[in-house]
């Protein structure tokens, strides 16, 4: 699936240099979704890399910041500052435009997303208007943006999912057909021709990413791996007797987010802009999850966990399974971090909050009812 216009680039494409192409000294990186779990990772790890690093947040009545907040400097101080956060949306196209002018990055991460399947049954028209819509409202932004100025080594890297194959049998490749079974996935469809469609038709150096699940102590706590390790924790510190889930048997294929953001930036630094699946090629049903996430603390989920109707989805994906074999040939990239290591990680980090939760409990400050 790659491009067949003719592409300009003049620019060294060293993966190793953050050296900007654009006389900067350093690379810029614009990162929308920058508050969820991929963009405090990704931060992270362009941080690292010398990057500065803009964050596109939206408005929200609490501060939606906590993933990043401990990268945040002051941008008073000018000297020290490389992560800068901006009010846009992804529903408003102006906003978008506005600070890709701005601030002129080198590198474009489209993470934003109303990312939560089962949530896209119940606001569909509002998750199209955020993951397809807003995908073309970025990519339309970003090619307007370089046809008036001319700023043509810009690359823009598309947040795909698995959940796109749906209910196509594993193991998936880049070469599986697509068959999405949620609002969600049928709109990650519509971003990822979107950005096939911007490369085919005006050279844009643009690139999906399939990434298959991927999961770390800063998961939203409505995703399964993370409200069962939320509830391990909580369960063993005495704070918490049951846990309500839906469908046990779905199996994924479950990685760790921190080693995912680096196939996300090693395809923005290879010759040629393409797509890759980016899995474990490991997978495991949710029941499986809780062996290993129960176990870990010595304890049985039969005896806690409850069936709940409500948690079923209106359809379901059986079982996703990456062939991540062309992330590995071409850009070098294969996961560190295992299922078991993960879950590990996961409820040793829950551990500790349901500790911090068990002080506030005790002192009156906190009702032990008071669930993720
Ligand atoms: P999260 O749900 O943790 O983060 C989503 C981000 O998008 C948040 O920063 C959120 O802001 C922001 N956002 C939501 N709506 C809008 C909007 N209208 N305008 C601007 N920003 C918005 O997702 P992840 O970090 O887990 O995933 C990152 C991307 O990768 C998403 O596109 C997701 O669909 C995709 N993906 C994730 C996988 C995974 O396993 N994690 C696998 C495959 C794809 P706020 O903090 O304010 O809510
Ligand atoms: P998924 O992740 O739908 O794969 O999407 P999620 O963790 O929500 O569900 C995984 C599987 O677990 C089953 N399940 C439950 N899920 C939730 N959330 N809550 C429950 O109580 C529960 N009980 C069982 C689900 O039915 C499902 O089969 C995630 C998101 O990050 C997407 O944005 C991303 O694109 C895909 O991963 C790849």
């Amino acid at each position: 699936t790659e491009s067949e216009a003719p592409r300009s680039r003049s620019e060294s494409d060293s993966p190793a240099a953050a050296k900007g192409p654009s006389g900067r000294a350093h690379k810029v990186a614009l990162i929308t979704g920058i508050t969820g779990q991929d963009g405090s990772y990704l931060t992270e790890f362009l941080l690292g890399k010398g990057y500065e690093v803009v964050g596109l947040i939206r408005r929200s009545s609490n501060f939606n910041t906590q993933r990043i907040n401990h990268i945040y400097i002051d941008p008073h101080n000018v000297h020290k500052a490389r992560m800068k956060l901006q009010y846009a949306d992804l529903t408003d196209a102006s906003s978008l435009r506005r600070w890709l002018d701005t601030i002129q990055p080198d590198e474009v991460y489209n993470l934003a997303a109303q990312s939560h399947v089962a949530v896209s049954f119940e606001i569909p028209d509002y998750t199209a208007d955020v993951v397809a819509t807003g995908t073309l409202r970025l990519l339309e932004a970003v090619r307007s943006h370089i046809s008036a100025s001319g700023r043509t080594h810009i690359r823009y890297y598309q947040a795909g999912s698995s959940e796109m194959f749906g209910s196509t049998p594993p193991p998936q490749s880049e070469t599986s057909p697509f068959h999405p079974r949620s609002p969600y996935a049928a709109s990650k469809c519509a971003a990822h021709w979107y950005t096939v469609n911007y490369r085919e038709a005006y050279g844009l150096f643009a690139c999906n990413g399939i990434l298959f699940n991927h999961e770390s102590p800063r998961r939203g706590e409505n995703f399964v791996t993370r409200k069962i390790t939320r509830a391990v924790g909580r369960i063993k510190i005495g704070l918490q007797s049951k846990l309500f889930l839906g469908n046990l048997q779905a199996s994924r294929d479950w990685g760790f987010a921190g080693d995912y953001v680096e196939a996300m930036w090693l395809m923005l630094q290879q010759e040629k802009p393409d797509d890759y699946v980016v899995a474990t090629e490991e997978s495991h049903t949710v029941e499986e999850l809780l062996e290993v996430a129960f176990g870990y603390v010595g304890l049985n989920w039969r005896d806690y966990v409850v069936i709940d109707k409500r948690y079923f989805r209106p359809a379901e994906v059986d079982n996703l399974k990456g062939d991540s074999s062309k992330a590995k040939k071409v850009l070098g990239w294969k996961p560190k971090v295992g299922f078991k290591q993960l879950v590990k990680m996961m409820v040793d980090e829950d551990i500790e909050i349901a500790k911090r939760e068990k002080v506030l409990v005790d002192a009156g400050y906190m009702d032990a009812q008071q669930q993720p």
